[in-house]
């Protein structure tokens, strides 16, 4: 038992996490604040690094999330699917103060779904929360286009650091708890397969002439769940 434990507590978790999104939103500038508290007023793709691993702690564990960043490509729409590969998150990024970036969020979805292998946990990311005089997309139309593709939803600012953790810690702990719920799954159907060994026994216990009710007792039993 208690070697578990230990190996519970070694255990390693790496999630591959993608940001996207159309040119300027803030992209790199949010992983700059995230990884190392930094902000660039002018960056260009200059600052683009291909990806930064990063510690987050989720219920007294530490997960690393790899978190991909574009290094401007997006520009010429051309991200291609190696970006995405793997993925098991993403941070689908928008800039509140302009409008089409916002209304670009549908093809990117679009984007991920094709290139993506599995379901990608996403939020939806209304940046630059702190350029108030400008804001173009209201706070409620963010969140209600997030909840019609069922996407987390965040408003954030790289510029002033709020909800920049967050945004990313969201991501981190709900794929986190997919996979716990999954482990769990597959440790309940060990547990399961047990009883369906017992069960079987039962079974051939059956009287000879019973064979219905013996047929009924292992279809309704849990092999077949
Ligand atoms: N005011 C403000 N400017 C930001 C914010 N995030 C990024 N920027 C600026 O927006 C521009 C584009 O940022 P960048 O991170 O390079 O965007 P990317 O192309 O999506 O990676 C840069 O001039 C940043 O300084 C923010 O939260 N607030
Ligand atoms: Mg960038």
């Amino acid at each position: 038992m208690a070697l578990n434990t230990e190996e519970e507590q070694t255990e390693d978790y790496l999630f591959k996490i993608v940001l996207i999104g159309d040119s300027a939103v803030g992209k790199s500038n949010l992983l700059a604040r995230f990884a190392r508290d930094e902000f660039y007023p002018n960056s260009k793709s200059t600052i683009g690094v291909e990806f930064q691993t990063q510690k987050v702690e989720i219920n007294g564990k530490e997960v690393k999330a790899q978190i991909w960043d574009t290094a401007g490509q997006e520009r010429f729409r051309a991200v291609t699917s190696a970006y995405y590969r793997g993925a098991v998150g993403a941070l689908l990024v928008y800039d509140i103060s302009r409008r089409q970036t916002f209304e670009s969020i549908g093809r990117w979805l679009n984007e991920l779904q094709t290139h993506s292998d599995m379901n990608v946990v996403t939020i939806l990311v209304g940046n630059k929360s702190d350029l108030k005089d400008a804001r173009e997309v209201t706070t409620a139309e963010g969140k209600a286009l997030a909840e019609a593709q069922g996407l987390f939803f965040i408003e954030t600012s790289a510029l002033d650091s709020s909800n920049v953790s967050s945004a990313f810690e969201t991501v981190v702990r709900e794929i986190y708890n997919i996979l716990s719920r999954k482990v769990m799954q597959s440790q309940e159907l060990k547990v399961k397969d047990t009883e369906c060994l017992t069960n079987a026994k039962t079974v051939v216990l059956q009287p000879e002439g019973n064979q219905e009710a013996v047929e009924q007792s292992k279809q309704g039993g849990c092999c077949s769940s």
